[in-house]
């Protein structure tokens, strides 16, 4: 029988297959690059670059480092894997193959071998030494990690909401949301709840993930120094993207938040002013402030009526904490939504009017709003500490 090139085609196709194989896991490797480009339209766009903010090989701490060190053997090992296997099977495909004439019907098999005492010696030891090569940094850089929080570092409770983060810096009495300032070069240790089910926190340029796990005994810690500012003449801090990376429902992929880094001084000086109640100066703040009584069962902002209720729901039996984020100083967000949209005026406009159509599954109500009223609460929400720290 002729052959019909069907043995050809056959390696060729296992051959695309281990090809195809391999430039996936390539793309998956660059997808680590990739991340939410700023905020500038609004919408969120993915940009492979090395100066993406979700971009995992750039670490910036200690940790962040120990991990691409060992990111970076493994790599290695691996690109020396593919050519091992790659190019002596390039080779064979094209050496062996069928050539148009030949009887394949009559053709004796190949002389059958088996077992080759060096051969499967040799493909024994060189993984195990390989293997070897990425363990023993791989251990080190685990066991380098201290096991407790420095003394002395900065404490921030964090808490997962469907689909938000909830910051609480007990020692300054300061809760925020969705936006985690931290003081460069300082020790900062992060104790992880969640409120309903696990998420996952990352901060990709800070170092590696941890669960952030429902129920009072399941307090995960993460700690680590936080990097110095790049460029420490700007005032108004940089800022980092967060992501939650624990299938935590439908609304998963816009569950973000943001590091602000600080330095020092304009730390301190956020801590003191954070939490200053808003200025009623204009009768559209003093409007607002009559309207955010239709928010405030779920939203605090410190310093107003909002906070005593939220003492209260809390003295409660059991406890019911607010459903919301806290709105202290909301005016001074880069965003809104956990990270969904850029806080303009039109975006919270919208997000109030139609919490779902920003964000499915929002958990918030929607509230039909007459732009005199909508403009009368962004007034007093958007009342901002303007960034005079
Ligand atoms: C039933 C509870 C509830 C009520 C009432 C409510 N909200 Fe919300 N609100 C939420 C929840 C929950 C979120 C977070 C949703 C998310 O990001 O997934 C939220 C988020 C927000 C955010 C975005 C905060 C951020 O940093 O991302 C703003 C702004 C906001 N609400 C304004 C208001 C205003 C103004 C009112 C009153 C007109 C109001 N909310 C009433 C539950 C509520
Ligand atoms: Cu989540």
């Amino acid at each position: 029988m002729k052959n019909s090139g069907v043995f050809r085609s056959r390696g060729v196709s296992w051959l695309m297959h281990k090809l195809c194989f391999t430039l996936g896991s390539m793309l998956v490797t660059a997808s680590a690059f990739g991340g939410n480009k700023a905020f500038d339209d609004g919408d969120y766009t993915v940009k492979a670059t090395l100066s993406s903010p979700m971009n995992t090989i750039a670490g910036l701490t200690e940790w962040a480092q120990s991990i691409n060190h060992v990111y970076g053997i493994t790599s290695i090992v691996l690109v020396l894997v593919f050519f091992a296997v790659s190019i002596p099977l390039i080779y064979a495909i094209y050496k062996f193959r069928v050539s148009e004439d030949e009887d394949l019907i009559n053709k004796k098999p190949p002389k059958q071998v088996h077992g080759n005492v060096v051969l499967e010696f040799a493909w024994t030891i060189v993984p195990v030494i390989l293997l070897l090569f990425i363990a023993i940094p791989t251990w080190e850089g685990i066991f380098s990690r201290p096991v407790k929080p420095p003394e002395g570092a900065l404490k921030i409770k964090v808490i997962g909401h469907q689909w938000w983060w909830e910051f609480q810096y007990p020692e300054l009495g300061i809760t925020t949301a969705n936006e985690v300032h931290l003081p460069e070069n300082t020790p900062v240790f992060f104790e992880l709840s969640s409120a309903d089910v696990i998420h996952s926190f990352w901060i990709p340029q800070f170092g590696g993930k941890k669960d952030v796990l429902p129920g009072a005994d399941a307090v995960n810690q993460m700690f680590f120094t936080t990097p110095k500012l790049a460029n420490p003449e700007k005032a108004g801090g940089e800022y980092y993207q967060g992501q939650c990376v624990e299938l935590c429902g439908l609304s998963h992929a816009l569950m973000r938040f943001e590091a602000v880094l600080h330095s020092k001084q304009e730390f301190d000086s956020w801590a003191k002013v954070h939490n200053q109640p808003p200025v009623i100066a204009s009768e559209l703040e003093k409007k607002g402030e009559l309207l955010f009584a239709q928010c405030q069962v779920c939203h605090t902002i410190s310093g107003t009526p909002s906070e005593d209720l939220e003492k209260q729901m809390l003295a409660m039996d059991p406890p019911a904490p607010k459903q919301g984020p806290n709105l202290t100083s909301f005016g001074d967000r880069r965003t809104l939504g956990a990270g969904t949209r850029k806080n303009t005026y039109e975006n919270f406009a919208k997000w109030v009017r139609e919490p779902q159509s920003i964000k499915q599954g929002a958990t918030m109500t929607a509230f039909n709003l007459s732009d005199d009223d909508m403009q009368a609460i962004a007034a007093y929400l958007r009342f901002s500490t303007a960034k005079n720290y």
